[in-house]
C-alpha cells in the first residue's frame, strides 16, 4: 500500500446536535457536573458553528487540560448575589465561566431594565472563551453591551519586551433589529494566544509583529514567541487597552490581573483564572425619549459603512453560521479524531 499524507486542511462536516453530543460526553468524562458540560458545550460549538477555529472546540483540550491540572472546581454552583442595585456579583468558586455567566444573565437583565445600566461582576472563573457569546446574549435583550476580561501575562506593554499583560479581550455589541447584532469581540493583542497555539501546533509562522523572542527581537516562531512576549495591536493604543481592561476587570472588581492569573498557574500552562466585567445599556433609558428615531439613526450610521463595500465585523460569523445550518458545522478533521480520542 502506498502511505498517504494527512490532509491537515481537511473538514468533517457534522450537524449541530451531534457535535454536542461528542462534546457534552467529552466533557463529562471529565468529571464536569452536567450544569458546566452543557454551558461550555453551548458556548464553544457556538464558536465551532461560527467557524471561530481558536475558540471552537479545539477549547475542548484545553477545558481537559486545566481539569487534569486539577485546580478547576468541575461540580461548583455558582452564587449569585443580586441585591437589587445595578451590580450583579457571581462568584465561580474557581469553575468555569460560561455557567457563572449564563446564572448571571436573568439578574444583568433585571437591573440594567430598572435601572437603565447594569454591571455583571463574575469573580474566580477560569476563562477560555470568546466573550461574543454573552455579548449577543445581552443583545437578544434589546440591550447594549460592553465586556472585558484579562488572561495571562503574555503581552508586553508597548515600549517594553516582558510579558505582563493578557491578551485581554474586548467585545461590544448593539441590538439591531432581526437576528445579527452589531458585534465586534477583538483580544488587544496583534494575535490571540489561541491562534498562537493553533499556528504552533500547525507549525506555521505568525503574522509579522505578533511578537518578540526572548531577547526582545521581532519573530515570527510561535515557540519562540511563546518563550519571549506577544505584543499589543496597534502599538501603545493597544497596550493602553489592554491596561484598561487589567484595571478594570482586574483591579477595579477586586479579581487577579493577568500577572496574578500567570502566578496562579504556577507553570501548569491552564487555561486562564480571573475575574470578567460586563455592562449593559438599556437604550430606552439613555436616549432622551424617542427610542425608535435613535435606532433609525444607528441603522443609518451601520447601513453607510456596508454601501462603502465595507463589512461589518461578526458578518464572517455570521455567515459561516448559515453555511452551518445549511451544510454541518466544519470541524478539522485531525480535531475531530482528537476529539473522538477523548471520548473513546
Ligand atoms: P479577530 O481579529 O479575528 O476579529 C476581531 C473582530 O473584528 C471580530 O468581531 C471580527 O468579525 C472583526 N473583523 C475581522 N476582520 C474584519 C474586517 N475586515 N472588517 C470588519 N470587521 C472585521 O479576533 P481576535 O483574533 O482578536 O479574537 C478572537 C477571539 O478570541 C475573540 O472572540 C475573543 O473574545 C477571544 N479571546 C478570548 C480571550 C479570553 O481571555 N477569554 C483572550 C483573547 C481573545 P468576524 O468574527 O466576523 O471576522
Ligand atoms: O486566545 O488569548 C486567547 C485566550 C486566552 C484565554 C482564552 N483565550
Amino acid at each position: 500500500m502506498t502511505p498517504t499524507t494527512p490532509d491537515l486542511n481537511a473538514m468533517v462536516h457534522i450537524s449541530e446536535t451531534a457535535l454536542s453530543d461528542i462534546v457534552c460526553r467529552a466533557l463529562a468524562r471529565l468529571g464536569l457536573s452536567d450544569a458546566h458540560v452543557q454551558a461550555i458545550a453551548r458556548v464553544i460549538v457556538a464558536g465551532q458553528r461560527d467557524a471561530c477555529q481558536s475558540h471552537g472546540v479545539y477549547r475542548l483540550l484545553s477545558c481537559a487540560d486545566a481539569v487534569r491540572a486539577g485546580k478547576v472546581q468541575r461540580t461548583v454552583e455558582p452564587t449569585v448575589n443580586a441585591g437589587g442595585g445595578p451590580i450583579v456579583q457571581v462568584d465561580a468558586g474557581f469553575g468555569f465561566s460560561p455557567l457563572a455567566f449564563e446564572r448571571g444573565l436573568p439578574s444583568l437583565v433585571e437591573a440594567t431594565r430598572r435601572h437603565g445600566l447594569g454591571a455583571l461582576v463574575v469573580r474566580r472563573c477560569f476563562h477560555f472563551s470568546a466573550l461574543w457569546p454573552e455579548i449577543e446574549a445581552i443583545a437578544a435583550h434589546g440591550l447594549a453591551a460592553l465586556a472585558l476580561t484579562p488572561s495571562h501575562a503574555w503581552v508586553a506593554p508597548a515600549g517594553g519586551h516582558q510579558p505582563l499583560l493578557g491578551t485581554n479581550p474586548i467585545a461590544f455589541g448593539w441590538p439591531r433589529p432581526g437576528p445579527y447584532p452589531y458585534v465586534f469581540d477583538f483580544a488587544t493583542s496583534a494575535i490571540a494566544r489561541g491562534d498562537l497555539e493553533l499556528h504552533r501546533r500547525a507549525g506555521t509562522p505568525l503574522p509579522e509583529g505578533s511578537g518578540v523572542n526572548a531577547q526582545g527581537q521581532l519573530s515570527t516562531d510561535p515557540v519562540a514567541v511563546a518563550r519571549g512576549a506577544m505584543l499589543a495591536f496597534g502599538g501603545h493604543k493597544g497596550s493602553a487597552l489592554s491596561t484598561m481592561v487589567e484595571l478594570m476587570a482586574g483591579a477595579l472588581i477586586g479579581d487577579w490581573t493577568s500577572r496574578e492569573s500567570q502566578a496562579f498557574d504556577e507553570g501548569a500552562g491552564v487555561t486562564p483564572a480571573h475575574g470578567e466585567l460586563i455592562l449593559a445599556f438599556d437604550p430606552a433609558a439613555f436616549c432622551g425619549g424617542d427610542l425608535e428615531a435613535q435606532a433609525a439613526r444607528s441603522e443609518a450610521l451601520l447601513g453607510a459603512i456596508t454601501a462603502q463595500g465595507a463589512r461589518l465585523p461578526s458578518e464572517r460569523r455570521y455567515a459561516a453560521r448559515e453555511r452551518s445550518a445549511a451544510h454541518g458545522i466544519a470541524v478539522p478533521a485531525p480535531l475531530h479524531a482528537e476529539i473522538l480520542r477523548l471520548i473513546a
